[in-house]
């Protein structure tokens, strides 16, 4: 109790925020769930679930399409989140917002429709030593098919990239960067402003890959000046099936269509078809409109927290985490950024990742074993794997109690 009125003057009140997720109210494996693996994927709220109930229930219609009353009321409410998805990220123009399946399709799309027309032989793209597959494989399919080259920003032994061997990388072949504003393994924050910086002082684009900045963080895409901003729905507390690309509508008007087929036509002969403007352009076929619907009440709902009080929250417990878990013996922390959000990668010398992963899930806990999508990290600091917790608002001092309670006990089993 002591610990929630503690909360209280971050600006949140936990034990009201726990209240909205249903799922967090029940017991694992005889204990009370403690829901650790955050940066894989988030809880949803009642308020999200609500709504997409209350849509299927009674206002579900084709969006776009139908001349009749519910079809324009589904369209009217589709359109309105991508006003709030432009809002939630201060985009210039919601004509800047594709949906698409998630970040991996949004990242996807660009490496399509940006990287097969703008890209080519003895071109370079710069990534960085610590991003998740989502933004290593495209490029380097890319690069392999075009006679393009990957060049990776390396990081030192906190996971921080080193950003004087960036400005090494940047030449005039180099055509665009790509990095993660949030490492999904380390929890570093990198310095996605100065690294847009350096780029733009050279005329390149740089795409952000925000599928961890964007649950923990307010992110204004215009003061970031970035081209592209990627992030998925299922990581905001809202469903699975939707995500984001931001892109600058300059990017958007130059770039060759990801999908082809309905809705994403001005006019179709057999000879000859004109497209339709961005962001119609790159949402072919029928969308995931319920999934959409759903993102706009998760967006609601992180807005009515503050994004700045969720950070400051999340913060506090990265701190205490982090505190309880270096008192652990034997457990060395893997991520030591100086910037970092609420992940808590770890590995322990003489027990596998899994092993930890299974006996905390035996006493109710969830957290992600394994190389977490990002295996070049892993080889970097020389691990197969690593134990994984990641915070979010609705987690409290006492699940990260828990925690250390459960590793104390991984070890005694060990021992
Ligand atoms: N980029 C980063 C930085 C991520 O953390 C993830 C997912 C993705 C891209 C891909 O997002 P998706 O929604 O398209 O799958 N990261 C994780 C993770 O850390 N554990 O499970 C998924």
């Amino acid at each position: 109790m002591v610990q929630l009125m503690e909360k209280c003057t971050i600006g949140l009140d936990v034990a009201k925020i726990r209240a909205d997720f249903p799922v967090l109210d029940q017991r694992i494996n005889g204990y009370p769930l403690v829901y650790l693996d955050n940066a894989a994927t988030t809880q949803k709220p009642w308020p999200v679930i609500d709504r997409i109930r209350d849509f299927y229930a009674h206002e579900y219609a084709t969006v776009r399409r139908g001349v009749y009353s519910m079809s324009a009321r589904a369209t009217m409410a589709y359109d309105q989140v991508r006003e709030q998805v432009a809002g939630f990220i201060h985009a210039a123009s919601p004509h800047e917002i594709i949906f698409t399946k998630g970040t991996t399709e949004a990242i996807n799309l660009v490496a399509y429709s940006y990287g097969r027309p703008f890209i080519g032989a003895g071109d370079e793209i710069i990534i960085s030593a610590i991003e998740h597959h989502a933004n290593i494989v495209p490029w380097q399919q890319l690069c392999q098919e075009k006679g393009a080259v990957l060049k990776v920003i390396p990081a030192n032994e906190a996971g921080e990239l080193l950003i004087d061997e960036y400005a090494k990388l940047l030449t005039d072949n180099t055509k665009l960067v790509a990095v993660n504003y949030v490492s999904n393994s380390l929890g570093t924050i990198n310095p996605v402003k100065t690294i847009i910086d350096m780029a733009h002082e050279r005329g390149i684009p740089v795409l952000i890959d925000g599928a961890q900045s964007a649950p923990h963080m307010a992110v204004d895409v215009q003061a970031l000046d970035c081209d592209f901003y990627a992030f998925s729905g299922h990581k905001i507390y809202g469903p699975t099936g939707i995500g984001v690309l931001y892109a600058k509508m300059k990017h958007l008007e130059a770039m060759v269509p990801y999908q082809c087929g309905g809705d994403m036509i001005e006019s179709v002969t057999f000879e000859h078809t004109t497209f339709a403007k961005p962001p119609h352009k790159f949402e072919a076929g029928t969308p995931p409109i319920a999934e959409v619907i759903g993102l706009g009440a998760a967006i609601d709902y992180l807005e009515k927290l503050g994004l700045n009080n969720i950070q400051a929250y999340e913060n506090d417990l990265l701190a205490y985490g982090t505190e309880q878990l270096q008192q652990i013996e034997g457990l060395q922390i893997i991520g030591t950024a100086k910037h970092k959000a609420s992940v808590i990668s770890f590995v322990f010398p003489d027990i596998h990742p899994h092993d930890v992963g299974t006996i905390l899930d035996q006493q109710g806990i969830a957290v992600r074993a394994g190389h977490h999508c990002t295996q070049p990290v892993m080889e970097r600091f020389h691990i197969p794997a690593t134990t994984r917790a990641s915070f979010s608002f609705y987690n409290t001092h006492d699940e990260i109690d828990r925690l250390v309670e459960g590793l104390r006990h991984v070890i005694a089993v060990f021992r």
